[in-house]
């Protein structure tokens, strides 16, 4: 049951990969969507499409094995240990999973091997975690009342993700949701399904029970009614773009169903002239300004796409992080002399176009990259399939441009010159977005004020990109509301309720005469 993966580009019988109250089964329609490698449009294989039916069906398996099932009476330590065993089963099937996740998103197998490990740390901190989550006591002042305030799982659970990190954005929702004992419905992009049919695989090796974690895939945008709009829900935890974020805040709000949205970002990376003081200072600058924003293509939501930088070291700064994109061997991610890997799909490649467009049109300078590498006479030929961009950096650019204000998912840098730190926060802050941001410099206490004044989620000073299991991340303004990770991430799946019991039972004597 559910074993027929093998990563080849013929057609598969027997399609079912969809996971629904214990049983792996194909859609009820049989249809199918083929799932392409963005190294070269080749098709990888095909998986079920799930209808609004069977999505249907995942929820009520869902309900029914939070309402009436074991599940709900599984101690704290026995949930701990299920995440534990979860954990070690990532660990055992590190490298295909690894491989699986490169030819789905494009990404480089150290990244992809990364990502496994960064899951596992998850799975394991939240194990930890919620052995020690205790009730709360509450003093009412009067001895007879033992008043509690205690957590219980939130109930049903829809998680729907992205393609950009297909295996560990599901995962910081599964994990603490199944730490909080939740249920859940889980439904990754229809671009990148793949990692998450074999975590499925690994959640059920690992013991999760029968309808407490269910697959459907396909196509959000075809499935909308069904995850959103249903009242048998008590939570959707969702990270994707912010237009489908506002779709799915606005139906769920139907039934006051609570939403959990992380919706990307547009985040700044300011860098002042004294973090370019020595020429240490400076290589470790170019460094972090080019992975900060090319890593995994630009297809990160925290990626640092707009450097703010003081106009005193603009022109050194922006000259040579250009040399290093030049630099950037971009290639399949299986090749391991690759950095970075393809857009992930066609219609990822056409937004990057259609933004780099509008950017020439705004009168942004391109220093450097600016489009596709399928040229035979300069590219890699290897290439010429695939949705490969060159890293691109846009000098000269400001606040009106839509290249600095809309989130391009994609190698694109913009870079914006001040003169004060004030209007260097200001510009940090010129965002309707709030995901992270970070500040260089080598005066500390300028980093404090900087990292204060930001209103961004996470802030990195003199460093970039780098989160931790234990640390809460998520946004300020419309990258999102909720947090995932640290113990904010267990909080989003738990009610709050509190108990008043008073052990003395009196009467409440209000309408006595
Ligand atoms: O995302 P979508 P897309 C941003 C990035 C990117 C843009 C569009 O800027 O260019 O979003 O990407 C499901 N109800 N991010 O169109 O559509 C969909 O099936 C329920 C930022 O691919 O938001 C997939 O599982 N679900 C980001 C998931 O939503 C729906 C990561 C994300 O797809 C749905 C990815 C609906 N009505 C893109 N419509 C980040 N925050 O990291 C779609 N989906």
């Amino acid at each position: 049951m559910g074993e027929r993966h093998v990563l080849v580009g013929a057609k598969i019988e027997n399609v079912d990969d969809l996971y629904i109250d214990g049983q792996w089964r194909g859609a009820s329609s049989g249809r199918t969507r083929a799932v392409i490698d963005p190294a070269d449009g080749s098709v990888i294989t095909e998986v079920a499409e799930a209808d609004p039916a069977d999505v249907r069906a995942a929820i009520v398996a869902a309900r029914r094995a939070f309402d009436d099932s074991p599940w709900r009476s599984t101690t704290v330590a026995e949930r701990s240990d299920l995440l534990r065993r979860v954990a070690e089963l990532l660990q055992r099937d590190r490298e295909s999973l690894a491989e699986t996740e490169t030819r789905d998103t494009g990404k480089t197998l150290e990244e992809s091997r990364i990502d496994v490990d960064d899951v596992t740390a998850v799975f394991r901190y939240y194990a930890d975690l919620v052995t020690t989550v205790a009730d709360r006591v509450v003093d009412v002042g009067d001895p007879a009342v033992v008043s509690r305030v205690v957590r219980e799982p939130v109930g049903v659970c829809v998680m729907i993700a992205p393609w950009n990190y297909p295996l560990l954005q599901i995962s910081w929702k599964v994990a603490p949701a199944l730490a909080a004992g939740a249920t859940m419905v889980l439904k990754p992009s229809e671009v990148t399904p793949l990692t998450t049919i074999a975590f499925v695989r690994l959640l059920v090796e690992a013991g999760v029970p029968s309808g407490v974690a269910n697959l459907v895939l396909g196509a959000g945008r075809d499935l909308s009614d069904a995850l959103n709009d249903d009242p048998d829900v008590d939570l959707i935890s969702f990270t994707g773009g912010l237009a489908t974020g506002q779709v799915i805040a606005a139906t769920a709000a139907k039934h006051v169903t609570r939403v959990l949205v992380e919706l990307g970002g547009k985040n700044p990376h300011v860098v002042f002239a004294d973090a370019c003081g020595t020429e240490e200072q400076f290589a470790a600058t170019v460094d972090q300004v080019v992975t900060g924003v090319f890593l995994h293509s630009g297809q990160v939501c925290s990626a640092g796409t707009r450097l703010i930088v003081e106009e005193s070291v603009a022109d050194r700064l922006v000259a040579a992080v250009a040399a290093r994109a030049e630099s950037i061997v971009v290639g399949p991610g299986t090749d391991p002399a690759s950095r970075t890997g393809p857009l992930v799909s066609q219609q990822q490649l056409e937004k990057i176009v259609d933004h780099v467009a509008s950017g020439l049109a705004e009168g942004a300078s391109l220093v450097t990259g600016g489009r596709r590498l399928d040229d035979p006479e300069r590219d890699d030929p290897r290439l010429a399939d695939g949705y490969f961009y060159a890293p691109t950096v846009f000098d000269h650019c400001d606040r009106t441009m839509r290249i600095v204000q809309d989130e391009t998912f994609g190698p694109i840098l913009t870079v914006e010159r001040f003169t004060t730190e004030a209007q260097a926060l200001e510009l940090a802050n010129d965002t309707h977005y709030g995901l992270a941001g970070g500040v260089r410099t080598a005066d500390p206490a300028r980093a404090e004020r900087i990292a204060r004044g930001m209103r961004h989620g996470t802030v990195w000073i003199n460093d970039f990109g780098y989160y931790t299991p234990a640390a809460e991340w998520g946004g300020y303004g419309r990258s999102g509301n909720g947090r995932e990770l640290g113990p904010s991430g267990l909080a989003e799946y738990q009610e709050t309720k509190h108990i008043w019991n008073n052990t003395a039972a009196p009467t409440a004597g209000w309408f006595e005469s």
